[in-house]
């Protein structure tokens, strides 16, 4: 029995190095974390058990062609040549009908591989195709870290060995990046590290915390804005810092001073003592270690949130010592030469550019997506699912419902938008594949090659994406080289070891020096100081004129109102990943049934009971799903774990029927956990 390296491809922040145990050339048997330094042996149960998927009886096997009406379900065998000529076809079609714009490639980070995810931006770039806003994920994000820092970089998380307090803010790591968790486990043992979580539930990962502030959605500007009114107010502020490292803290700390414990507790429904309590724990060592997840910039004011919390190891100068800073997304310590990723060569000016978030309005027609460019008539979609997890279901279903557009679905499973296509095709896994990977939470580049055959007739995306290039007539050596020899070249050209060498080293480790990766020579911005005023009309073309000019708390997102008096927040599940795995009975079994946590004394007011099953709903849509009695969250907040199958709702299309896609300030960005929904009981 041997053990294969490899690397772990989904959407997570800890990109783990693997050890698959290959027990045939198309079988595998268990999966375990690597001795590489950052995953240490530890990974997610979902992929340790990874046998599982990769051999699911589900699998899809061969390419398929619809047969019944639209989203019915029935298909039938189709071979891949034919399949691939059909799809070129269309392509032609749509192009010499309506202009290239009219197709569009669909991708997002199903596989993090940045040869597979690439494909479709490269066949975008050689079609002419409309573009993608890639804003699902991390836009909000990166804009509120931007604002301040000005660069992707930041405390290398291996550092939690030497951090005092750990602040999980907006993340639920033991969900979703067990590492983070492990490394919490390693620090408290040795030095007794303290946990401070920032959710608006009790999450696993708030059970373990020794301060739990469990504010309301969305609120996340207002308690950091009272924690550092405290840490100057009570002499925690590192003035020498400030002076050497930012700018206008003067006015920055002016700003504040309305803005106390008392203030926030209004706004965020957390204790005054309890934000005071936090600012001491934080202040009272720079070896304070802040995680900045993605969960609490899932809203309007997301970017703004993100960038007060980043404000908090500047005004204590935590960003001097070992173990103190920040870490939202440290990609920066890698610039990979992306030519031929993205065969950006071939891009053309002045391209229509589609916002992923807001592919249900694009889809149905909506000016404001489409401007004066053609409708979408011809789709390719890799590495995503959007049928269930883009906002606004209804639209989405509408539009992918549409006669007139031809949808090819390239899959592993039979996913929600799969059952729409007018044509699937197989896709390999990433245990099936060789790609590149970095890596959105540690600095480690891996390279990984395929551990066993493709399964049945599946191929990979740049397979296809190559195949019909050469039936679309591009010639271009990003659709004629195989993937090994892309990762390869991309190394090289971006002044790496080469794809054999890199593959041998198993992991390469690409942080900077400590002086850089916090800041100490200089933040990104164009003084190279820390910016606790932002400069939000530079970072996009989003309307920024809703958005406060220092940290602040303003009522922009989806309030609750009389109608609608609860704020829901879909908060990712345990044993899913987005949607994936949702196909695997080891996962179904364990997150049980779609369900949503409801405060014990709100179940009562309603004349709901634990267990029972109940509607939410907002103009937008409604679904109907089982109720949980739980008093880990206020009063007025509901969660569901989520991404179920949209079949797996007794009623209505699945839960991002109630999110909406309107666009976030300033860039745009997917308002996961920023919708106000009624809730009322329902009969089965
Ligand atoms: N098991 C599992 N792992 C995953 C995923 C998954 O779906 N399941 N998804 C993957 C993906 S795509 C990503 S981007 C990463 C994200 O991973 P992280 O960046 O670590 O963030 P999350 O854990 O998604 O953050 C979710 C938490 O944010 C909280 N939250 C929601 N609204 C607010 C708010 O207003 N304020 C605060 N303070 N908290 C709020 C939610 O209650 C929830 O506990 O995880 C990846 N890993
Ligand atoms: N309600 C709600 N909605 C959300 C979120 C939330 O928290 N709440 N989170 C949002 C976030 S953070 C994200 S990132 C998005 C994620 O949305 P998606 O990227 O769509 O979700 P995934 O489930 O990660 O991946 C989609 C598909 O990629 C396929 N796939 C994997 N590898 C390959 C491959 O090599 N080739 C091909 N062709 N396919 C492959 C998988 O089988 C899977 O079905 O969802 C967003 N939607
Ligand atoms: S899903 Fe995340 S935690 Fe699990 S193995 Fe993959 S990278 Fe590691
Ligand atoms: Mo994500």
């Amino acid at each position: 029995m041997s053990y294969v390296p490899s690397v772990c491809p989904h959407d997570c922040p800890s990109a783990c190095a693997l050890e698959v145990e290959r027990l045939g050339p198309d079988r595998i048997g268990k999966v375990r974390g690597a001795a590489q330094p950052y995953t240490d042996g530890v990974i997610c149960a979902k992929v340790s058990r990874y046998a599982e998927r990769v051999h699911h009886p589900d699998r899809l096997r061969q390419p398929l062609r619809r047969v019944g009406p639209k989203g019915s379900g029935r298909f039938e065998p189709i071979a891949w040549d034919d399949a691939l000529d059909l799809l070129a076809a269309k392509f032609v079609e749509a192009r010499d009908g309506f202009g290239a714009e009219s197709i569009w490639p669909y991708h997002y980070a199903g596989t993090m591989g940045h040869v597979q995810r690439g494909a479709a931006k490269r066949l975008r770039h050689a079609l002419g195709a409309s573009l993608q806003g890639e804003t699902i994920c991390s836009t909000i994000a990166e804009s509120g870290w931007m604002a301040g820092a000005g660069r992707k970089l930041g405390t290398d998380p291996r550092e939690m060995a030497q951090s005092d307090v750990i602040v999980l803010w907006g993340t639920n790591a033991a969900s979703t990046q067990i590492q983070v968790m492990s490394w919490f486990a390693k620090a408290r043992r040795a030095r007794g590290t303290k946990l401070v979580v920032v959710d608006p539930y009790r999450t696993a990962t708030a059970e373990r915390a020794d301060l739990h502030l469990m504010l309301r959605p969305g609120t996340d500007a207002a308690l950091a804005c009272a924690v550092m009114h405290v840490l100057f107010a009570e002499g925690y502020a590192d003035r020498d810092y400030l002076e050497r490292h930012t700018a206008r803290w003067q006015d920055f700390e002016a700003h504040l001073r309305p803005r106390d414990p008392a203030w926030a507790e209004a706004i965020t429904g957390v204790p005054a003592d309890s934000i005071i309590a936090f600012a001491r724990m934080y202040g009272a060592t720079k070896r304070s270690f802040l995680r900045l997840g993605m969960g609490f910039t899932r809203s309007r004011l997301g970017a703004v949130s993100m960038h007060a919390a980043s404000c908090l190891p500047a005004v204590t100068g935590a960003w001097t010592v070992e173990g103190g800073g920040a870490l939202w997304n440290p990609s920066g310590v890698v610039a990979l030469d992306r030519t031929l990723l993205d065969a950006a060569d071939l891009a053309r000016p002045g391209v229509r550019g589609i916002d992923m978030c807001r592919i249900g309005p694009a889809l149905t027609g909506d000016r404001r997506d489409l401007g004066e460019g053609p409708p979408v008539k011809a789709m390719l979609v890799q590495n995503s699912n959007p049928a269930s997890v883009a906002p606004d279901s209804t639209l989405v279903r509408r539009g992918l419902e549409r006669e007139d557009l031809f949808l090819c679905v390239h899959e592993q499973f039979m996913t929600d938008t799969a059952r729409m296509a007018d044509l699937v095709l197989p896709a390999t896994t990433f245990l099936e594949h060789d790609d590149l990977y970095t890596s959105y939470g540690t600095p480690f580049l891996q390279v990984a090659r395929a551990v066993i055959e493709p399964f049945a007739e599946s191929r990979d995306n740049h397979d296809v994406v190559c195949a019909l290039a050469s039936r679309l007539g591009i010639d271009h050596p990003a659709f004629q080289m195989s993937g090994w020899q892309m990762i390869d070249a991309t190394l090289r050209a971006s002044n790496l070891p080469g794809a054999e060498e890199a593959a041998s080293m198993r992991w390469i480790d690409c942080a900077k020096s400590f002086e850089t990766m916090h800041f100490l020579d200089g933040f990104g911005t164009p003084d190279g100081r820390f910016r606790f005023k932002p400069d939000w009309a530079a970072a996009g073309a989003g309307d920024a004129s809703v958005l406060p000019e220092w940290p602040d708390w303003l009522p922009i997102d989806e309030q609750a109102d009389a109608e609608h008096p609860f704020r829901l927040v879909t908060a990712p599940a345990r044993d899913f990943l987005n949607s994936t795995f949702t196909e695997t009975a080891t996962a179904r079994r364990s997150e049980a049934r779609p369900t949503v946590m409801v405060h014990p004394d709100d179940l009562a007011a309603a004349g709901l009971k634990d267990g029972q099953l109940v509607r939410l709903g907002n103009r937008r849509g409604a679904v109907a799903l089982h109720a949980r009695a739980f008093d880990g969250l206020q009063r007025g907040v509901l969660v569901a774990e989520s991404i179920w199958p949209n079949g797996a709702f007794v009623e209505g299309i699945g839960i991002n029927a109630l999110t909406g896609a309107e666009p976030a300030p300033p860039r745009g960005g997917g308002l996961f956990h920023d919708t106000a929904v009624w809730l009322r009981g329902a009969s089965a």
